[in-house]
């Protein structure tokens, strides 16, 4: 179907359903166009908990969207793509939360949100790429367990030394393809830009950034930076809103494989048959969803 005919269809059927479409900072440019907001997943979660929308129409991965139940458990919350998952929150299992905490009993779970509902039910609290430095320096115990990311874990590590942290052996399998090479290369085609890298890029890649943030971090620090060059070392999909909001900036991205291939799979074509279908909906148990929410509430209890 045309792209046009698409994106009307797309707003006659969400007018009709009342519906609000949020997506991801590593969507696909149309379907971040067409979307009511765009962010990082947990802000995303939240605008949508916060919002009159009934129906929402989750445009990202499977934990974002279970995420956005868990806030706003009595929504339709539907993901256009049911097998867009993440690879990353596959690497961690509830199971594997209830034997470390047998291992380790003295430790706190600090679960970053790329993660299942099973697994964070079963966390102390959660943790974001923005405020994971935060949330471990100020937890109320010295021994944490963090996981599943073990980059975004030695980066807190590095930041929080007076903390015992054990890392899980998670690892983000596009961020992972950017090597300390790419960023040494990347400087010299473009000395006089900026590097600023995802914390789940490798600690080696982290070490040359001269800003290191979520998405949202590293859209703010571009758009509010005098300079006016940047490497960017995470997905693509940010270059939709950094070139948006800084027309007179030039981006080079780190690695040509910055492409989630999860986080491409939704489409204006899926996202009109989310909303026509009303499909696919986002469930989560009842005993899951009251341990997540509780991990959850801590974190913006202290975060
Ligand atoms: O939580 C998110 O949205 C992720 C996965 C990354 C980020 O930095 O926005």
């Amino acid at each position: 179907m045309n792209i046009e005919v698409l994106k009307n269809e797309i707003y006659k059927l969400k007018e009709e359903k009342n519906a609000l479409i949020v997506a991801h900072n590593y969507q696909i440019d149309e379907v971040q166009e067409i979307a009511d907001f765009v962010g990082d997943s947990f802000y995303l979660s939240k605008v949508c908990a916060e919002r009159p929308e009934k129906v929402i129409v989750f445009c990202g991965v499977h934990f974002m969207a279970e995420s956005a139940k868990i806030l706003s458990p009595n929504k339709k919350v539907l993901l256009p793509e049911i097998d867009a998952g993440c690879p990353l929150a596959d690497m961690v299992t509830a199971e594997d939360v209830e034997n470390l905490k047998k291992k380790y009993p003295d430790y706190s779970i600090v679960c970053y949100i790329n993660s299942p509902a099973s697994v964070k039910a079963k966390s102390d609290v959660i943790c974001t790429s923005s405020n994971a430095v935060k949330i471990v320096r100020e937890f109320p115990n010295d021994k944490i367990i963090f996981l599943p990311d073990k980059n975004l874990g030695s980066f807190v590590k590095k930041q929080v030394p007076e903390k015992d942290i054990i890392l899980w052996e998670g690892f983000c399998i596009t961020h992972y393809k950017i090597k300390k090479e790419d960023v040494e290369k990347a400087k010299s085609l473009h000395p006089n830009a900026l590097v600023l890298v995802h914390p789940e890029c490798r600690p080696e890649v982290v070490e040359l950034a001269d800003f290191v943030g979520s998405t949202k971090q590293i859209i703010d620090f571009a758009t509010a930076s005098k300079e006016k060059e940047f490497i960017i070392g995470t997905e693509m999909g940010v270059l939709y809103s950094l070139k948006k909001l800084n027309p007179d900036k030039k981006f080079y991205i780190l690695h040509p494989g910055m492409i989630c291939p999860n986080m491409k799979k939704n489409t204006l074509q899926s996202v009109r048959d989310a909303l026509l279908y009303e499909r696919y909906q986002i469930e989560v148990e009842e005993e899951i969803m009251e341990g997540a929410k509780k991990a959850l509430s801590k974190m913006l209890e202290i975060g």
